[in-house]
């Protein structure tokens, strides 16, 4: 039986745009398991409530639920080690800081450059909850996040240098081959690809250059993936 996932859908339940369901489906597909996804909305919090949560990823795999991305990474790596996504205890562990990394720094400034075109995409029985919720978060509407965006995005770009200082230097952030690192960072950047067609990286950036490797990984599966 193969694994079963919520998957956040846009309008479109094709168009799915999560960064943390991408996350999933990159180390899914790296352990060469199938899985089936289930289209999710922001308010089908009852589809998810035998998870004891409310967000998305979840997993079913047999009798087992798993919820929250790293966890769903390691209970992948406990049950299927081979291939790897770590690697070994000590590459685990770094691992837990790229996601911490990925978290504190890049999803907060992606989400303040693309805001608005979520909501744009989203269904629209999810925009009040959306609206409500991210305003709340922010202090401001949705329309005042994202301004000037275009001015904005360099100190976005910057704040990434340390990506761009090893991916400068070896081919993957697991070093001769993609890792569950690799996975964090391209599902991260799939949040701004399947939901906006604002460039968030420059074409010259060498972190565009191994994006672009990522989505070409495990037979093009995040590159076939539908955009806006
Ligand atoms: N730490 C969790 C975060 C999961 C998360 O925030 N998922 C978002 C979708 S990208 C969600 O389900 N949000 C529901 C909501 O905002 O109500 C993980 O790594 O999986």
């Amino acid at each position: 039986m193969s694994i079963v996932m919520h998957d956040l859908a846009g309008a479109d339940p094709a168009l799915r745009f999560s960064p943390y369901c991408w996350r999933t489906r990159f180390a899914l597909a790296h352990k060469g398991l199938p899985v089936e996804t289930l289209p999710w909305r922001f308010n089908d919090k009852a589809a998810i409530a035998y998870s004891g949560q409310g967000r998305v990823p979840v997993i079913r795999d047999e009798a087992t639920v798993v919820a929250d991305s790293w966890a769903i990474a390691e209970h992948l790596e406990d049950h299927y080690p081979t291939p790897s996504l770590f690697g070994n205890a000590t590459a685990r562990a770094h691992a837990r800081f790229i996601n911490a990394w990925a978290d504190a720094v890049m999803m907060g400034g992606i989400a303040r450059l693309i805001v608005h075109d979520i909501f744009d995409v989203i269904d629209p029985g999810d925009r009040d909850y959306f609206r409500q919720s991210r305003e709340a978060r922010f202090g401001m509407t949705l329309e005042a996040v994202q301004a000037d965006r275009e001015t904005r995005v360099e100190a976005f770009r910057e704040s990434l240098l340390p990506l761009r200082v090893v991916l400068g230097r070896q081919a993957w952030l697991g070093g001769a081959a993609p890792s569950y690192a690799d996975c964090i960072i391209a599902g991260t950047l799939m949040w701004p690809r399947c939901c906006s067609r604002f460039a968030v990286l420059a074409e010259d950036d060498p972190i565009a250059a191994w994006f672009e490797h990522m989505l070409d990984q495990y037979g093009g599966l995040a590159r076939a993936a539908v955009q806006p």
